[in-house]
């Protein structure tokens, strides 16, 4: 079984509940485990039109290759309804792999790892999140990058899609 992790992205309709449910389609998938899963975050588009967008990260363990993860991935995309009318157009849902364990390729179907992971708080917010001491081969502690994005507006949303409550928390009582 290898690790991955997906960013989700999309600036289209309701794009919470689109993740929402991407989620479970992908949880529905054979040969693959769903770990954890990030918080929404609403942040600026970046290098691209249109509204602001929501975005998640996923870890995953999976017994598919890197190629098998991506038809996967856009099999849901379609699913979605997804459309490449020109680059980084506005979309309902877009899957990104970010990282396979044991995985470094430069192929131009498939990057691995995902090579902007480091320059957008999109990605690295909710993926600190869920991974917090993430070390990426090459780059190293992924943390040491926040300063960097520090400028991109970027906002975590109130609790609806992230594993929080199935981590029973300590709340000493009043009295
Ligand atoms: N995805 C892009 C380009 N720009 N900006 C934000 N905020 N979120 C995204 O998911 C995103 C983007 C290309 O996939
Ligand atoms: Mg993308
Ligand atoms: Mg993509």
């Amino acid at each position: 079984m290898a690790k991955a992790f997906i960013g989700f992205g999309g600036n289209l309709g309701d794009t919470r509940q689109i993740i929402t449910d991407a989620i479970v389609c992908l949880a529905l998938r054979n040969q693959l485990q769903i770990i954890q899963k990030s918080c929404f975050y609403q942040s600026a588009p970046v290098d691209a039109a249109g509204g602001d967008y929501i975005n998640s990260v996923v870890h995953v363990e999976t017994e598919l290759s890197p190629y098998g993860l991506l038809h996967v991935c856009q099999t849901i995309e379609q699913q979605f309804g997804r459309e490449r009318p020109y680059e980084n157009a506005p979309r309902t849902l877009d899957l990104d792999i970010l990282f396979f364990e044991g995985v470094a390729q430069g192929d131009t179907e498939l990057t691995l790892p995902h090579p902007r992971i480091t320059e957008r708080s999109f990605v690295l917010l909710p993926l600190l999140e869920i991974a917090p001491d993430f070390f990426l081969p090459e780059f190293g502690e992924l943390k040491q990058y926040l300063p960097k994005v520090a400028h991109q507006r970027i906002e975590k949303l109130a609790c609806r899609n992230c594993s929080c409550e199935e981590k029973p928390q300590y709340r000493p009582s009043a009295h």
